[in-house]
């Protein structure tokens, strides 16, 4: 309920002290009808990244599903997870906290570019319109309990109320989505892979080259020996000089 919450958001908050995933929790709701709600945890304890991964998500981080029924078709989706990692770094930047965006959806910091959030977007729908749209998302709030290459806002900011930084959160995703040009273009604004050497690992392959630009609704466009290939999802690698 919104009230235990205590939140004044744009969705309807469900709120748990600890639930297997909070992506799991908002599908059920799909199935139920409802809408606009975002399903917020204290602690996970079968968290989901990509591909079946496993999310670590220990007691005081943010995790967080957003549930909505967008006038979208399926193949336009990726623009929601563009919106959700740029909401999550601008309020991560206005708490001082020096957050970028790595293609497609990972929040990272620092020039050591460890991981702050990561977003796991689901869906259901037919060709030309989705049904329900989940926007999963996981912000580390203490560093503690977290692999290696990770980090979490208190590491970095020392005033982080979780409540303030959901509240804020909603609010940008929910002005982002009905904008996905502005989010595009704050996306662009926040990428730390453009103009990265890259390797992007496909189901297809492997692709190596100098990522150029993102395109709606989230392909990513990487300058080969052989010519611009555009890459729709994959996982992407940062390669530096040695
Ligand atoms: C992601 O997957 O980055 C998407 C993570 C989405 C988590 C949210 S939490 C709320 C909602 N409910 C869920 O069940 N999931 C969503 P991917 O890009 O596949 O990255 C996963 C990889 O990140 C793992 O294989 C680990 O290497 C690493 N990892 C695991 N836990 C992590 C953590 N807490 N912080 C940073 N990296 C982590």
């Amino acid at each position: 309920p919104a009230i235990e919450f205590g939140l004044d958001a744009p969705f309807t908050i469900d709120y748990h002290d600890s639930l297997p995933s909070t992506n799991a929790r908002a599908r059920e709701l799909a199935a139920e009808d409802e809408t606009d709600v975002a399903v917020v945890a204290n602690e996970q304890t079968g968290g989901r990244g990509r591909l079946d991964r496993a999310w670590r998500s220990p007691p005081g981080g943010i995790w967080l599903s957003v549930l909505c029924r967008p006038d979208l078709p399926p193949a336009h989706a990726p623009v929601l997870t563009l919106a959700a990692a740029v909401a999550v770094t601008e309020i991560a930047r206005e708490h001082g906290v020096e957050a970028g965006i790595k293609w497609p959806n990972d929040v990272l910091v620092g020039d050591e570019e460890t991981k702050l959030a990561g977003i796991l977007t689901e869906m259901e729908g037919e060709a030309d319109r989705v049904s329900w749209v989940v926007v999963g998302i996981g912000i580390n709030v203490d560093p503690a309990g977290l692999p290696e290459d990770a980090t979490g806002l208190r590491a970095h900011a020392t005033d982080v109320d979780r409540r303030a930084f959901v509240q804020d959160l909603l609010e940008r995703f929910a002005a982002l989505r009905a904008d996905p040009e502005e989010a595009l273009a704050a996306w662009r604004e926040h990428a730390l892979t453009l103009g990265q050497r890259v390797r992007v690992s496909t189901g297809d392959g492997t692709i190596v080259g100098t990522a150029r630009d993102v395109e709606f609704p989230g392909t990513l466009v990487v300058a080969t020996d052989n010519g611009p290939v555009r890459v729709h999802a994959g996982d992407c690698e940062h390669l530096r000089p040695a």
